[in-house]
């Protein structure tokens, strides 16, 4: 087990986590710097790159570049696909999606990728991935079929076949911008077969999302679009400041 993945271990038993997602395709690396210089400030736990679209080469280094120089917080690659790896980031999460339609997404791009992350030094920290309804651009870029909202058991399914695997963290995903957040009585169902962390993202953009889903069983909260498209400092600081307040008053 590497550096992020301890890191992420021994936080997890005291308290919940928050990580900021920034995507390389919305976000200059001006912005992402201020906006990871503030995520460590207010007390965000880690920052995730990547996206589905265009979070590639440059484009995606000068982002990553940007976050490293304005803050000391943990950069985690969340690749859409083997296009998605930097040499100047931390760790990425080695995921696949599970309930992908299309192989490519399971393991192709997982193996087009491997020697890229084994030659950056890159962390890779296995994960499985579910895309829940409606999945937004994730779902429908990776072919997935996604999983719908009131069916809490085939999440808790597939949940439990990626820890029997061998991935150290599954992750809930409902798509980036998702007008609701996954349902809390999935991630219950799901965190209740779980031995591994579980982590769940996708439309949580309040206090008391945040706080419902660290309550129903999560264990670190992804906040992307809440912050990244704020429209000004002053409220990407207000948002972020009432999320982490959701997800640290509940204690694991
Ligand atoms: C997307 O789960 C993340 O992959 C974050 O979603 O942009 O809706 O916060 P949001």
């Amino acid at each position: 087990i590497g550096k992020v993945e301890s890191y992420i271990h021994e936080k997890i038993e005291k308290e919940k986590l928050h990580f900021v997602l920034l995507d390389p395709d919305d976000v200059s690396p001006e912005l992402a710097s201020k906006l990871a210089k503030m995520s460590e400030e207010l007390g965000v736990d880690a920052i995730m790159i990547g996206g589905s679209t265009g979070a590639e080469g440059e484009v995606l280094d000068n982002v990553v570049k940007a976050i490293k120089e304005s803050s000391n917080l943990p950069t985690i690659l969340f690749p859409g696909s083997h296009g998605g790896l930097s040499k100047y980031a931390d760790a990425l999460f080695f995921m696949s999606l599970l309930n992908s339609t299309n192989p490519f997404f399971i393991t192709g791009a997982q193996a087009l990728g491997a020697f890229r992350v084994k030659l950056y030094g890159l962390e890779p920290i296995p994960m499985a991935y579910l895309i829940v309804e409606p999945g937004e651009t994730v779902g429908w870029v990776g072919d997935a079929k996604p999983i719908p909202r009131h069916k809490p058991k085939i999440a808790a399914a597939y949940a439990l076949a990626g820890q029997y695997l061998g991935m150290r963290l599954v992750y809930l995903e409902a798509g980036s911008g998702a007008p609701s957040h996954v349902p809390n009585e999935m991630v219950k169902i799901v965190k209740s077969v779980l031995d591994v962390p579980l982590i769940v993202g996708g439309g949580i953009r309040s206090y008391e999302d945040a706080k419902e889903v660290a309550m129903a069983g999560a264990d670190i909260i992804v906040t992307g679009t809440a912050i990244e498209k704020a429209g000004s400092l002053e409220e990407a600081e207000k948002r972020l400041r009432s999320i982490i307040k959701g997800v640290k008053e509940v204690k694991p």
